[in-house]
């Protein structure tokens, strides 16, 4: 039996576990996630309107262990919903709604292995794959810069750390460095160009971890994975709703929210682009980018971290592309693809971008001090 074969059997399994209401009536794959298998599922309810929600399987090969996985996204929820209330806030809107199992559990482990776990589908919101305004994507960052700020105080000793060393860039070089020598596809030929321009970068790749090290950056609970489809919006207002994808809420740096965030979102192409003349770094949005994230972090960021805005682009933006090229290396084992050579495409529109950076290096400079100036 193949994986989605395996998938569809266990799916009615899982379904039945969750305390959900109303009759099943629709299910169908959703989003354009990279690594958990998402559904949309709609109840029907009688004399009332249609309730959805989202069912996900956890990738387990990427999150080795669920159970802290949903016990980081409970406690995180439980966290931001109660701030919500007390400071008068929408809680439901502002944050994703966990559906407990019959059982009181937040997931489900399948009689295969696969963990399941549900959500509210919020209704009336819109998810962005793309930037369609400069105003969007500046209230994106207003939202990733308020998440950070609100777990400012969150107990850290209560998070797990899902993915190690998700962010450290030296250590994704060294794997990447062994994915090339390994070779195990024997596809190091079709991206000679690429693997030459990751390694030429090799001294840069500890820039951050170095100044972490020497407490000259500091750690705070950050979100890791601060794409635009990461985020939810209203429909109707176009104001952000909530943060979501909360798997990789752990310690960090805000330059990773940042920088990744700048890598998917000021990109003038999509992240799988092809025609690589149509991939550079939108200077607008870029500033946007930094106008709004300076705006909600609310004067949380210190002197060190802002002066290093740029170099969290520049090495998000990297790291990305080293973990894309090490994947197509590796037989495409980690993020979903659609296509040959997927991660191919992909990790060229991210070193694209790092050259385009490099070249645009003392005006992402100059935007950095003009916004700092606003302040
Ligand atoms: P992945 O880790 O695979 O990226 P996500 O949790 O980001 O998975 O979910 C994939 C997509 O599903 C999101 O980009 C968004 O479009 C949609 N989505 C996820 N949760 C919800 C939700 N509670 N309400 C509405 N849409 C959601
Ligand atoms: C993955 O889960 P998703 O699609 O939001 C990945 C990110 C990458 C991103 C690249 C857990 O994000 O780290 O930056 O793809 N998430 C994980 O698009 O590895
Ligand atoms: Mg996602």
């Amino acid at each position: 039996m193949n994986m989605e074969n395996t998938v569809n059997s266990q799916i009615e399994e899982a379904i039945a576990q969750f305390a959900t209401e109303g009759r099943l009536t629709a299910k169908q794959p959703y989003g354009n996630g990279h690594i958990n298998d998402t559904f949309l599922l709609t109840y029907e309810r009688p004399g009332e309107t249609a309730k959805r929600y989202i069912l996900q399987r956890m990738n387990h090969e990427i999150f080795k262990n669920p159970h802290q996985l949903m016990e980081n996204v409970v406690n995180v929820t439980e966290y931001l919903r109660k701030k919500a209330i007390e400071q008068g806030r929408d809680a439901e809107r502002e944050t994703l709604n966990v559906i407990m199992t019959k059982e009181g559990k937040s997931y489900y482990e399948d009689s295969n292995h696969n963990y399941w776990r549900m959500f509210q589908f919020m209704e009336g919101a819109l998810c962005l794959e793309k930037v369609e305004s400069a105003k969007d994507f500046h209230d994106s960052a207003v939202a990733f810069g308020c998440f950070q700020r609100k777990l400012a105080d969150f107990p850290v000793e209560k998070l797990h750390e899902t993915i190690p060393d998700f962010h450290n860039t030296p250590s994704r070089f060294r794997n990447f460095k062994r994915a090339v020598e390994e070779d195990k596809m024997g596809r190091a030929a079709l991206a000679e160009k690429e693997i030459a321009f990751a390694l030429a970068r090799e001294n840069e790749t500890s820039v951050l971890t170095e100044l972490l090290q020497a407490g000259e950056l500091p750690l705070r609970v950050t979100h890791n994975d601060t794409k635009l489809n990461n985020i939810l919006f209203d429909s109707s207002t176009k104001e952000v709703l909530c943060v979501i994808d909360l798997d990789t809420v752990m310690p960090g740096l805000s330059l990773y929210d940042f920088g990744d965030s700048i890598r998917f979102g000021a990109s003038t192409g999509d992240e799988d682009e092809k025609d690589l003349d149509k991939v550079e770094l939108d200077l607008s949005l870029f500033e946007a980018y930094v106008k709004g994230f300076l705006e909600g972090c609310s004067g949380s960021l210190t002197e060190k971290e802002i002066e290093m805005l740029p170099m969290g682009a520049k090495l998000m933006t990297y790291e990305c592309g080293i973990r894309f090229l090490a994947d197509f290396l590796e037989g495409d084992t980690y993020f979903k693809i659609h296509r040959e050579n997927h991660n191919l495409d992909r990790a060229r529109t991210q070193f694209k971008l790092v050259a385009d950076m490099e070249k645009k290096w003392s005006q992402m400079a100059g935007i950095i001090e003009k916004c700092k100036a606003q302040l």
